[in-house]
């Protein structure tokens, strides 16, 4: 049996590609020291458990309960913020001008949900202002197919909820403190310049 190791995905652009609303050392730091953390802390608490070594971590986490509970925590929060963070890098991308905004489908579903993208983004941002201490702000699918923001704390991902998440903002102060320090509001609105909509409307 092959143990199929965990591993750090490649960022899709550049450590600085997101200036200036997110800054090029922390982007480095972010997904270079705490993504390889979550992914090596991952590969050690599987070590002794063959079984799960094959599974995907989304097929982990969205059966947390399967998983023994030696090693539940460490995977709900290293695998959480492994598989958080594999979406959240895939969510973001070089500010493209005119294309800041999601369009299609994908923006009548947000205008069913919410009434408007202005309103989607309010509820959303006070979502991630309210998130206390570590935690993401996400817009996910529910079981109906509706769309919601939620939060969580830690590294909880919202597939252990059984909820499809389209987006996610990390609101842990290693996300933005370098560039932002205390300032989370700042940096919530300068996330908004990098969001990936061509991708989440896929
Ligand atoms: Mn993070």
């Amino acid at each position: 049996m092959v143990f199929m190791k965990h591993e750090l995905p490649t960022l899709p652009y550049s450590y600085d590609a997101l200036e200036p609303f997110i800054d090029m050392e922390t982007m480095r730091i972010h997904h270079a020291k705490h993504h390889q953390a979550y992914v090596d802390k991952l590969n050690t608490a599987l070590e002794k458990y063959p079984h799960l070594q094959e599974k995907t971590v989304e097929e982990l986490l969205k059966d947390l309960s399967g998983v023994p509970e030696e090693i539940r925590g460490a995977v709900r929060n290293h695998g959480g913020g492994h598989y958080n963070h594999s979406l959240f890098w895939k969510w973001m991308t070089p500010p493209i001008i005119g294309k800041d905004a999601p369009t299609g489908e994908f923006l009548k579903q947000i205008e069913v949900s919410f009434g408007s993208f202005e309103t989607f983004k309010e509820v959303f941002t006070n979502s991630a202002l309210a998130c206390f201490g570590s935690g993401w702000a996400w817009l996910i699918k529910d079981a109906s197919g509706g769309l919601t923001v939620i939060s969580t704390a830690n590294q909880d991902s919202p597939i252990s909820q059984g909820l499809v998440p389209l987006l996610g903002l990390d609101v842990w102060e290693h996300a933005y403190y370098i560039k932002y320090q205390n300032r989370r509001a700042d940096y919530i609105t300068a996330w908004w310049n990098v969001v990936n909509w061509g991708n989440i409307s896929e």
